[in-house]
């Protein structure tokens, strides 16, 4: 009997197994399971057509398989032409066929059947099953910048090995910026003997402390250069992984490195006084177009990237022979002095048959006729360039800065700033919304920048980069109707000892809960949703703003309230809180869904949820990117409340953060104004700042006005700025 029990169970247990879909990342177009399974014990043949000679290659080192062309037998994994886009990938019980239209499409299949084998762990077979499958975008990148800190070129392979597991098939790679030069050009040697190498190891010390050069050799010189050798050989095994490479040289600003060493290329003539070249001394150009000679011997990728970002211009201004060049070429300033560099760089490059990428500071002072941009402040740049024609790579800070902290700073180590978790990347679509759709197919795909200004090792560098990598890898492969942040989060778990074993160290998901309300002003009730990074967590909640312990209601799925309330919820492992619960006030207030009429117009950049923004029910979270919290520059904050008719009431109370970073202050007073007539107000209180502009960590602040006794129609909230933004949400009547 007991026997017959056990059997029952692993029959079982093995249907469900066989019922569940493989955790593939990036998500195929298509998969259905079939009968039986494919065998790897008898050590199958690749054999492949020709032309894929090298994705059988490829295949037969991941599997450890003999790999050639010729004729297939029986049990043999073959690799055949196909007709149709993408590839095929037939898993069946005596065969595995993957069929593909070009070697590329071949690559991916092949990468297909690695993450299977290595999902499946240590045995030694497939289920059977059968995959149609393509890309929705034709550009999916990685970026790493190898100047702010200086990487051993086993990293790269590493870091390829892995973009290729997850389909991507575009490396860029940041070889220079003011930090460090990092590629050797043998036209100039200084760059690597003099420019390459530095003061200080980590960055922001270096930076803090002079930013000095230091010559190769000397004692206390930290960097690195990757030899052309060594260069070619990284390029010749992403090739070989269906990878392109695309250096970017950076030009005109970023470059205090170069003029270090080569300081007659300054504007005045100078060292360590320029990041910007000088665009009017023909040196500079006899130089670029050099050093970019020896990089296209290297790098046999269409796009040359030129960077084009954060050039000052300052020096430009004062530099006579800039002034004379914008003279002689008729150009109207110095954005346009700018613009004639590009263009002049892109002619040589055409004339090379190479194509010019850049940053999206190329379109300022008009863009190079055929140029590529990549939009990475914001979207705004690649609508531009693409409702003119040019074609986009979509990099914008908010979801593509894997140099942004993954969750709350509190619990992170040192980053650059920003909050971009994972479930933020993987909501993003290349596409936005307000391009036009004829113009859509201009947006070639999208990328992931990892900025280094802080991260001193590849150990860090792995544990930005995963996984929100394997977000993007299904931003960019997956369509769009198939994107499922549940279903991903279940699939992740499978990746997480994937990544064990390939020694990559990654951001463990947080015990951190979002608390997501929809309100509906007119019934007086809203719609709860919790969601974390955790999979299938257990949520305990509390609605009287009490700690919830593993006895309080537990949390089954969206659930409706009524009236206000103080939700607390934490995330419990039997009867153990995880990490610090979450609570969210939400507040059916006297102001909520009302009209709002801006006396001064919020910044357009972080529009919120425009007018509805301050009187939504919804408070801003820890970011001020979460399309809650609305900034102002300039006058700052003024809004006019309707209540619709003469209220009676008890207090107000509006939120403001300060995260000096980016320039984010606490605005030096808030006044509240009340009238009846909209025309006539009178000041009710004004309340001073106390956090003083020096605080430097994110700090928030609610000022709460005492309104007992007063009755009006129409509130008025004034808040100026001290310096740079001023952000607010929400502002709360009772
Ligand atoms: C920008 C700079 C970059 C810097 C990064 C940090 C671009 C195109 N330029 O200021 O040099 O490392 O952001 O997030 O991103």
């Amino acid at each position: 009997m007991k026997i017959v029990i056990s059997a029952m169970v692993l029959a079982l247990t093995t249907l469900g197994a066989a019922a569940q879909e493989p955790a593939l990342i990036p998500r195929p177009l298509k998969m259905e399971q079939k009968e039986g399974r494919f065998d790897f014990k008898s050590s199958p043949r690749i054999v492949a057509d020709p032309v894929f000679k090298p994705a059988a290659g490829l295949l037969g080192e991941y599997l450890r398989l003999p790999a050639g062309t010729g004729a297939a037998s029986a049990g043999s994994i073959v690799i055949v032409r196909g007709k149709e886009n993408g590839y095929q990938l037939k898993i069946e019980q005596n065969r595995i066929v993957l069929s593909a239209r070009q070697l590329a499409d071949a690559l991916d299949g092949v990468n297909t059947l690695r993450q299977l084998y290595l999902l499946n762990g240590s045995d030694l077979h497939l289920p059977a099953m059968h995959i149609t499958d393509s890309a929705r975008f034709g550009y999916r990148g990685m970026h790493l910048d190898v100047s702010r800190h200086f990487y051993p070129v086993e990293f790269i392979y590493k870091f390829i090995d892995l973009m290729a597991l997850y389909k991507f098939n575009t490396f860029h790679w940041h070889l220079t910026d003011g930090a460090g030069w990092r590629l050797e050009i043998n036209k100039y040697p200084e760059l690597t003997k003099t420019a390459a190498w530095r003061t200080h190891n980590y960055c922001m010390d270096w930076w803090a402390n002079g930013r000095q050069y230091l010559p190769e050799g000397n004692a206390n010189a930290y960097g690195g250069y990757y030899t052309q050798e060594q260069a070619k050989a990284v390029v010749a095994y992403a090739a070989k992984r269906g990878i392109t490479v695309i250096p970017e040289i950076e030009m005109p600003g970023h470059s205090e490195e170069v003029l270090a060493v080569y300081p007659h290329l300054s504007c005045t003539g100078k060292p360590y006084e320029n990041s910007e070249f000088c665009l009017g001394n023909d040196s500079t150009f006899t130089f670029l177009e050099d050093v970019l000679q020896e990089v296209m011997a290297i790098f046999p990728s269409r796009y040359i990237h030129i960077g084009g970002d954060e050039a000052s211009k300052k020096a430009w201004k004062n530099c006579p022979k800039c002034q004379q060049r914008i003279k002689k070429e008729g150009l109207k300033d110095e954005e346009e002095l700018q613009s004639y560099g590009v263009r002049r760089m892109e002619k040589f490059l055409v004339g090379k048959k190479r194509k010019l990428l850049g940053w999206d500071e190329i379109l300022e002072g008009g863009l190079a006729p055929e140029a590529t941009v990549m939009s990475w402040r914001g979207e705004k740049g690649g609508i531009t360039a693409a409702e003119a024609g040019h074609d986009v790579i979509m990099t914008p800070g908010g979801y593509c800065y894997f140099d942004s902290y993954q969750a709350d700073p509190a619990t992170e180590p040192p980053a650059i700033g920003g909050f971009l978790p994972l479930s933020k990347v993987y909501s993003y679509n290349p596409v936005p919304a307000e391009l036009h759709a004829a113009k859509a197919h201009h947006v070639l795909g999208a990328q992931a920048n990892i900025w280094t200004e802080y991260m001193p090792t590849t150990y860090q560098v792995e544990y930005m980069a995963f996984p929100r990598m394997l977000a993007l890898a299904e931003v960019l492969w997956t369509p769009l109707q198939l994107k499922n942040w549940d279903d991903f989060k279940t699939r992740l778990q499978a990746h997480y000892p994937l990544l064990q074993k390939k020694n990559v160290n990654y951001y463990r998901p947080s015990y951190q809960l979002q608390i997501k309300t929809d309100i509906r002003p007119q019934t007086g009730s809203a719609l709860i949703t919790f969601d974390s990074e955790q999979y299938r967590p257990l949520i305990c909640y509390t609605l009287d703003g009490s700690t919830p312990t593993a006895a309080s209601a537990q949390y089954a799925g969206p659930f409706e309230i009524k009236g206000s309330a103080k939700i607390k919820a934490a995330i419990f492992r039997d009867t153990a809180m995880q990490g610090q619960p979450a609570s969210l006030p939400l507040d059916f207030h006297k102001a909520l869904g009302k009209k709002v009429t801006y006396n001064e117009p919020y910044y357009k950049g972080y529009a919120a949820q425009n007018e509805a923004t301050l009187v939504n029910g919804y408070r801003g979270s820890l970011t001020y990117g979460d399309g809650q919290w609305q900034g102002f520059l300039n006058k700052g904050l003024d809004v006019t409340i309707d209540l619709e008719q003469a209220t009676p009431l008890n207090s107000l109370s509006v939120g403001f953060m300060q995260l000096t970073g980016p320039g984010v202050y606490m605005p030096p007073a808030v006044e509240v104004y009340t009238s009846n007539d909209g025309q006539q107000f009178t000041l009710a209180q004004k309340i001073d700042n106390d956090v003083p502009p020096t605080h430097n960590k994110l700090i928030f602040k609610d000022f709460v006005f005492d309104l007992k006794g007063a009755s009006a129609r129409y509130i008025r909230v004034k808040a100026k700025t001290q310096k740079g933004f001023i952000f607010t949400d929400e502002i709360i009547v009772y």
